[in-house]
């Protein structure tokens, strides 16, 4: 099964984690996702007692043996940005999806014709282009 790493805003504000949890579940139904804690709406709890390099060290491990990177941007979020950055340094194919009616992303990502761009205007658009990807 295809190892998928998904990124999505945690310190940078919470405010899609429910559509994280969906996105991340439809993908678990063909894939490993291997940072399902993005998901989770116990994240704060979670966090507590965990060591910030720990956390790299965890998630920088994952990314280096994930077979794609799928990102939802609309909440923008630094350390999805530093992913972002370290798996196309390491030719992880990444996906980035974001609701093209709440933000506009940033020009660093919209540049970089590495990046593969999905926005999106309503969610079940998300999983129509997952299910052609995976
Ligand atoms: O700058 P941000 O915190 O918004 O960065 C979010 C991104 O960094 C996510 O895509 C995660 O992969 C990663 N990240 C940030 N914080 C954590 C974290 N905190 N755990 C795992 N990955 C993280 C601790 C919660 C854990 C004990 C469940």
């Amino acid at each position: 099964m295809k190892k998928i790493y998904f990124a999505g805003s945690i310190r940078g504000g919470r405010i899609d984690a429910d559509l994280y949890g969906r996105i991340i579940k439809h993908m678990q139904k063909t894939c490993v996702v291997l940072t399902e804690h993005v998901g989770s709406p116990h994240l704060n709890l979670m966090e507590q007692g965990k060591k910030d390099q720990d956390i790299y060290d965890q998630d920088t491990a994952w990314l280096r043996e994930s077979d794609i990177l799928i990102g939802e941007c609309t909440c923008p979020s630094l350390g999805v940005g530093y992913e972002l950055a370290y798996a196309e340094a390491r030719n992880i194919p990444c996906h980035i999806f974001y609701d093209c009616t709440k933000t506009q992303l940033s020009a660093m990502l919209t540049g970089n014709p590495y990046f593969i761009i999905h926005p999106y205007r309503e969610e079940k658009e998300i999983y129509e282009v997952l299910d052609s990807i995976l």
